[in-house]
């Protein structure tokens, strides 16, 4: 594998280990040692454990607390079955170590102190590249693929790689966007008349949308091996489970389409990480 820039990369833990690891903490500043031993106290205690992660983000994402050298440069801040899926099916793509923090919108958390403080948007997904936050979607996948290029994220040049990024583009500052108005119609709306009025446009647009990926279908997306747009494309298929009917029920070729992602298996880790699936908002932790 190729990386560009960075070559200081060893083999680590997923979300949690840092507070779980018990070890000397050879190598670490009595500063870091101190908030490394505060979280390893509390790592049982959810609440606390949360209340630190900004300060283990950055005691985590330099040094290993077990050998005292060097991890992943790469915390990743996710929340289940949020927009930040196709980011995590990148990093596990990229095959390099990352340090995944969940920030959960449905609990709030992105309005939280902590996570103002690393992101001001209060929003999910960021990556934190050796403490420095990068944000917004196309941004990340763009950085990933060009730090990693032997792990063809995207195509590689010219019109083909272009267009790739054109539909990153518009998930972006289309689809998404449309969602979020329809489930979130507060954000742009007042009031119980007026929400109801948008919802509605909203959901007429979204029909509009799901066409268009439906056409792609066999051509830019769910080709015989799924990629990045695919993987974007499968959160909004995941929250077309809350849209009214008929859009709700999907048309049978996006529900073909949905179910590929079901079963692709590097997309199935994304999910099984994130305990959420594909038909419905619901996490399988949910009652
Ligand atoms: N333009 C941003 C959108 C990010 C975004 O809106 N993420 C949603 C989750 S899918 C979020 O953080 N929502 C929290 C909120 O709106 O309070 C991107 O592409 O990263």
């Amino acid at each position: 594998m190729t990386e560009r820039g960075h070559g200081h990369m060893h083999a680590r833990g997923r979300m949690g280990q840092i507070a779980g690891a018990n070890s000397d903490h050879e190598g670490l500043q009595s500063s870091e040692r101190q908030a490394l031993a505060h979280v390893e106290r509390n790592s049982s205690r959810r609440g606390d454990f949360i209340a630190t992660e900004a300060v283990c983000a950055s005691v985590s994402s330099r040094l290993d607390v077990t050998k005292g050298r060097p991890m992943t440069d790469l915390v990743f801040y996710h929340s289940p079955g949020a927009c930040s899926m196709v980011v995590h099916a990148a990093l596990l793509q990229c095959k390099v170590p990352f340090e995944a923090r969940v920030c959960d919108v449905r609990a709030g958390q992105q309005h939280e102190p902590w996570y103002r403080a690393i992101n001001s948007r209060g929003r999910v997904p960021t990556l934190l590249v050796d403490g420095e936050a990068l944000t917004e979607v196309p941004a990340i996948l763009l950085y990933l693929d060009s730090r990693f290029p032997d792990r063809r994220l995207l195509p590689a040049s010219g019109l083909p790689r272009a267009q790739a990024i054109s539909w990153l583009s518009w998930f972006a500052s289309t689809v998404h966007p449309l969602f979020r108005a329809y489930l979130r119609p507060e954000w742009l709306a007042e009031g119980d008349a007026e929400q109801a009025t948008l919802k509605c446009r909203a959901s007429a647009r979204i029909d509009a949308v799901l066409g268009e990926i439906e056409s792609a279908l066999g051509t830019t997306l769910g080709r015989a091996q799924l990629g990045l747009l695919d993987y974007y494309a499968a959160a909004f298929l995941r929250w077309s489970s809350v849209l009214p009917e008929p859009q709700r029920a999907l048309c049978p070729a996006l529900r073909e389409y949905r179910k590929r992602l079901a079963e692709d298996a590097l997309f199935q880790q994304v999910l099984d990480r994130e305990g959420v699936d594909l038909v419905s908002m619901r996490r399988r932790t949910d009652p």
